[in-house]
């Protein structure tokens, strides 16, 4: 067992693994009205043990890759596990984890040609999506804090890409943002982050991983390089691993160790 905290490339043995005899979380899909996408929506919604609680929760908005929809981090991630162990070795602070679907358009599966132009555009409509119908859906409907200090947003490969846009775009909402292997959709550094000095000011975590082996890697070590030269304060991980769920898997455990402290 190794609880190294500033080792950000190790996990406790075990940790992906449902352990017997721990309190569970649950899992389920929800539906919420887009007036962006014009339909109603699926997401994702992972609750902690014991909820509902007495007091409020903190949100997580997770997101998915470019092959992937609301269910990818489910089928392929086991974030009720990774986040029921945390949250028995009192590792988690009290939090609900929304996993949208962040192609928002009329048909949002993942098939045909992935790659189309409509379909990556629709990655981009997913910030008004987010912001003016996941969102207020969420906060009518769960008994969560609604303030920046308490949102947060990561996500994986094209997930990850709208995080850093849509996170640091909105810095009056999000307090902590993540990337894990963020794809090419992330905006060049200069038009990420145009004002360094205040997204140094109000960020709480800034999180950029990327595996060694990941040939899209070079997205990464530009956002890193522009972040160091303008002082912004962000943990750059770069593991061993390829674009892939290790990478993915240990992005969220980390950041969720992390997130809200
Ligand atoms: C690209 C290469 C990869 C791109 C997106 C991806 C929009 C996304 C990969 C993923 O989500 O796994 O050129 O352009």
């Amino acid at each position: 067992m190794n609880e190294n905290k500033s080792d950000y490339t190790i996990q406790t043995a075990g940790y992906d693994t449902e352990r017997e005899g721990i309190a569970r979380g649950e899992i389920c899909t929800i539906e919420y009205p887009s007036r962006t996408v014009g339909n109603p929506r699926k997401a994702m919604v992972y609750t902690p043990p014991g909820y509902p609680a007495a007091g409020e929760y903190s949100v997580l908005y997770l997101l998915h890759g470019i092959g992937g929809d609301e269910s990818e981090w489910y089928n392929h991630g086991k974030p009720q596990v990774i986040l029921d162990n945390l949250y028995a070795n009192q590792l988690l602070k009290p939090m609900i984890v929304v996993l949208p679907n962040g192609r928002a358009m009329p048909n949002d599966r993942a098939e045909g040609e992935i790659f189309a132009p409509d379909k990556v555009q629709a990655f981009e409509t997913f910030e008004s999506d987010l912001l003016d119908d996941l969102i207020p859906y969420i906060e009518a409907n769960y008994p969560v804090l609604t303030d920046r200090m308490h949102r947060a947003i990561a996500g994986l490969s094209m997930g990850g890409g709208q995080s850093l846009n849509i996170g640091l775009n909105n810095l009056d909402r999000f307090a902590w943002i993540g990337a894990f292997s963020p794809a090419p959709n992330m905006r060049p550094p200069e038009q990420l982050l145009p004002e360094p000095q205040k997204a140094a000011e109000l960020l709480s975590l800034l999180w950029l991983s990327c595996g060694d082996l990941d040939s899209l890697k070079n997205v990464s070590d530009r956002t890193h390089a522009y972040l160091s030269q303008h002082s912004v304060p962000h943990l750059w991980v770069e593991e061993h691993g390829d674009h892939d769920w290790p990478v993915w898997k240990n992005g969220l455990y980390q950041f969720s160790k992390l997130v809200f402290s």
